[in-house]
Formats: structure tokens, sequence, C-alpha cells
């Protein structure tokens, strides 16, 4: 074990079954103010089990790595782990002054090694293995995602301190553990509206950064709404003059332009997240109304809509034109957009008979399609014949639609508005939604996906989605106060297996993430089903 002479560790190092209580990675100088002799760098260690979410395994042996000034990084060919390492650098040199030099053969005495699998091993997708030693963090994957996901969990391994924009002193160790993970689902997405209220680049970035630490691996953002459209469509330049100048309450709105957006999906996709774009229709459309009145076929001038009601806007279904501009829109988002999949929405489309509803979906979707995309939809999409691959996000009450959807071959995303809409209040009388219930962060991780829909083939299920809906919601720390900590909730839902998932064990590991919060700036909220420390 590597120790600074003097230095005292004062962290829950010393055992992996969790005893490190709720403020796990506090840490302090060992010199008191009564010594004689100079006084000693603190040790850094973070919480034990303080990983979220929650590992496949955990082997823990004594001892420790330290990270030192002149440890280095060794990238083995054809490991693709170069964008993990700028993750790992840019998160902890600026707390802890290592700056992990990239060389070829290792000749500092300490170096975290990043590896293909070992010969006659396979690591699953998205997966990664872990072996930290004294002198050695050794990191392995088969794929790009796998070596971010290794760097959140060390990340998490560490003391709070060590994410933080400034400087601290001491030395940041990690402990002696072999840890084997992979995911249970495929698809663990967090969704942001920025059409009813506008995000720009920067806090969406900031959000991205959230949802990476916990391993999700989608950002599903709705781009268009009633009150917003919020991306550039160079066909159709009246869609973001005309329609992306308001927002709910009358704010200024705003949108992506292009260059954004693509920036956007590139720094997402170097923290292991898809960008899914959603052009919602044929409702929630009278932004698009506004800036073009042959979608509506009233023939009437849409006006702005600044309020919170859903279900009064669609396009005209019945106009070829309509499809033209569907087909104009969708071609041009899915040349910008590497990830696999467009999402048209297809929710509360209450101002669309059933019938025209049904012939706009159908021919929607294969539009997508044409484009070399799968497309997804709201789970209302399964009224419609989907004729082709697709993905139903299941939101709704009644599961008739997406039990229609599935029957027809779809995969499904579950978002079950009852734990997961993080638009809800946390507790009775707090601040958000109602009409899906409270959702404390209990309720956000209690559930299992593969019951909450009764009769649903477990096979089709793709994984789970929280969705942030963004009508009571018009900052950033206010997106960060709703999805902390129910976020890491969801995204251990979507991760861990339900039979290794314990709420007791969860909400002790979920408190341990907020003074990392704080070191990065984050807000939160103390909900009162997690065991956080006394502020
Ligand atoms: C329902 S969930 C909606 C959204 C609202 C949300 C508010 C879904 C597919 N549609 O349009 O923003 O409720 O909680």
């Amino acid at each position: 074990m590597v120790l600074l002479a003097g230095a005292v560790l004062l962290a829950a190092c010393s055992s992996g079954s969790g005893s490190g209580g709720g403020g796990g990675g506090a840490s302090t100088t060992a010199a008191g103010p009564t010594t004689t002799e100079a006084p000693a760098a603190p040790i850094r260690a973070g919480a034990m089990n303080g990983i979220v979410p929650k590992p496949t395994s955990i082997e823990v042996r004594s001892g420790f790595f330290t990270l030192r000034p002149d440890t280095s990084a060794v990238v083995e060919a054809g490991a693709d782990a170069g964008d993990a390492l700028d993750l790992l650098r840019a998160s902890i040199e600026p707390a802890t002054g290592v700056a992990l030099p990239k060389v070829t053969t290792a000749t500092s005495p300490t170096m975290i090694r990043f590896a293909k699998p070992a010969a006659g091993t396979t690591i699953p997708a998205e997966g990664y293995r872990i072996e930290i030693g004294e002198h050695a963090v050794e990191v392995a994957a088969s794929d790009h995602d796998g070596f971010v996901w290794a760097v959140q969990t060390l990340r998490q391994m560490l003391a709070p301190e060590a994410s933080g924009a400034t400087r601290v002193p001491g030395t940041f160790v990690l402990p002696a553990v072999t840890i084997t993970d992979a995911p249970a689902h495929a698809w663990r997405g967090a969704m942001l509206d920025i059409a009813r209220h506008f995000f720009g680049p920067d806090d969406i970035r900031t959000y991205v950064d959230e949802i990476s630490l916990y391993k999700i691996n989608r950002l599903h953002l709705h781009l268009t709404d009633d009150q917003g459209w919020r991306i550039e469509i160079e066909s159709h330049p009246e869609l973001t003059e005309l329609g992306s100048r308001n927002e709910v309450g009358g704010g200024p709105g705003g949108f992506l332009t292009q260059d954004e957006y693509r920036d956007l999906v590139a720094y997402a996709a170097a923290r292991g997240v898809t960008v899914v774009p959603e052009i919602d229709t044929p409702g929630h459309t009278n932004a698009a109304l506004v800036a073009d009145p042959s979608l509506n076929c009233t023939g009437k001038d849409a006006e702005p809509y600044t309020g919170t009601q859903v279900g009064f806007s669609s396009l005209c279904t019945t106009r070829e034109s309509t499809y033209t501009w569907f087909d104009d829109v969708t071609g041009e988002i899915a040349k910008l957009t590497p990830g696999e999949w467009i999402h048209l929405g297809g929710d509360e489309s209450d101002s669309t008979s059933d019938a025209d509803y049904r012939t706009f979906v159908h021919r929607a979707l294969g539009i997508v399609r044409d484009h070399g995309k799968t497309p997804v939809g709201w789970d209302e999409i399964g009224a419609a014949d989907l004729g082709g691959p697709t993905i139903a996000q299941f939101w709704s009450d009644g599961t008739d639609h997406v039990l229609a959807a599935a029957g027809q071959g779809a995969d499904v995303v579950l978002s079950p508005s009852a734990h997961t809409y993080l638009d809800m209040k946390h507790v009775a009388g707090g601040p958000g939604n109602v009409w899906a219930g409270i959702i404390s962060t209990k309720t956000a991780y209690d559930w299992d996906p593969a019951t909450i829909v009764p009769g649903l083939d477990e096979a089709r299920i793709l994984g789970v989605e929280a969705p942030l809906w963004t009508e009571l919601i018009d900052d950033l720390p206010t997106i960060q106060q709703r999805t902390l900590p129910r976020l890491p909730a969801v995204a251990e839902v979507g991760w861990t297996p339900t039979a290794a998932r314990d709420w007791a064990d969860a909400s002790e590991r979920i408190a341990r993430q907020a003074p990392r919060w704080d070191a990065l700036g984050w807000a939160w909220t103390r909900d009162a089903t997690v065991p956080f420390t006394a502020s």
C-alpha cells in the first residue's frame, strides 16, 4: 500500500459492505492544530459501495492505487479508449492535478492502462472490466462505450472532490478491486424537452455530463412542440424564423443551429450517449403551423402558443404536401444524426381523427425508414399499421397501444409515467407536475421492467427512459433538481438486473453521490426517501 508518511486515510475503504455511511468519501487533513510536525497531505479516497448503477460484481482486496503527478496513461493498440481517457483527464485534472500523459511504454511507476479484452476472454457490448492494483489500473472493454462507462465507474470510486473545478490539496487513491460490469438493457435513455422552454448547447452539454455519469446512453431531444420549433431546417427556414420565438410563459425561445446540433451529437457520442431527435407529429405541431399555414387543413393562421395545454394542434394529414414537408424535415435530421433512430412523436393527437392518425403514422414511419433510420414513437402509434421495424415508447396509463405495437413486432422502451416522469413532484407540496402522481426516488426505483406492462413479451423490451418535460422548468438548476437524485435511480433500473437490485442498498449508494454533485456544482433535491447526510 502506498501511503504518504503521516497522512491519515479517512474514508470508507476498509469494507465493501456499505459501512461508509451516507457521507462516504469524506476526507480531511491529518494534522491537527496541536501537532508540531508539518501538516500532512490528506489521502482522499472515495466511498466503497458508492457506484450507481450497481455493477455486476465487485471483488475488494486490500491496498490502494495512488494517483501521482507522474501517473501515466497507456492505450493499447486497437483499444477504442481515446474519448474515455480524455473524459477521465478532463474530469480529474482540475482538482487533482493529475494530467495522465499518454505514453507508449509505461515509464512511470504507476499507470492507467486501457486494453482490449485479454486473449480468450470476451466482454459484452458496453461492458468493462477494471482491475486495480498497487501500481496499475487495468481497464478492459470491447468497445468505445465500455471504456467510457469504466471511466465513469472510476470517477465514482474517487473521492468526490476529485470532480471539482479547482485544485484541492492531497493525494487521491483508488481501492484495490476487480469490477466486472455490463448493462442489463441496451436502451437507457433520458429525454429532455427543449420545446416548452428552450435550453441551449451549454445547458444540454451539462445534462449530457450528468446522464453519462450514470451510464445513460440515449439522449432523446424533444425538439418540437406547440410552443416552439427548436432545430434549424435549411429547406424550411420559416420553421425557426417564425416558429422558435417563444416558449411557455412568453419567454424568447430559441433554436439550435445545425452546427450546434452536430456539435452536441459529437459531444454526447464521446460520452457514450446517442442523441435521438424527436420531431413530434401529427399533434403537438402548433409552432410548425404558425411558421407554415399550408400544413394546417383549416387554412387559418395559427397563433403562437405560450400555454401548457396539449392536444389542440394537428398537421393536415390529408394533404400530400404535408408528407413532402415531413420527408424534407426528417431527411435533414437523418443527415445530421449518425444514431440509428428518429422519433416522430405520435402522442396526444387529439385533434386528428383516428383514421387520419393511422394513415399519417403509417406513412411517416415509412418515410423515416426511407432515410435509413429506425422510427420511434410514443405508444399511441400502436393503433396504426406499423409496416416495419419500429420502437414504441410506453408512457400512458393504458397498455392496449403498446401491446398492439409489440404484437406487430415493435421493440419497446419503457417510460411508465408513474415512475419515470421526472417533471412530477418528488413530494406532495413540492415543485413539479402532478398528473402522473408523486414520484419519490424510491418510486422511481421500485419497479420491474419485466412486469410493468402485463402481457408484454420480455424479449421485446429494449430498455427504459426517463423523460423530463419542461412546461414548469426554465433553467439548468431546475433540470438538475428534478433529475438528481431520481435519474440515477432510473439509470440503475435500466443497467442492473432487477434480481440484483435492492432499494435499501441503492438508496445509500445514491446518497453518496451528493458530495460529487456539490463538487460539480450541480443542484439537487434532498429527497426524503434517500438517506443523505445532514447538510
Ligand atoms: C404528457 S407524455 C405529454 C407531454 C407533456 C407531459 C407533461 C407525452 C408523450 N406527452 O406533452 O409535456 O405530459 O407531464
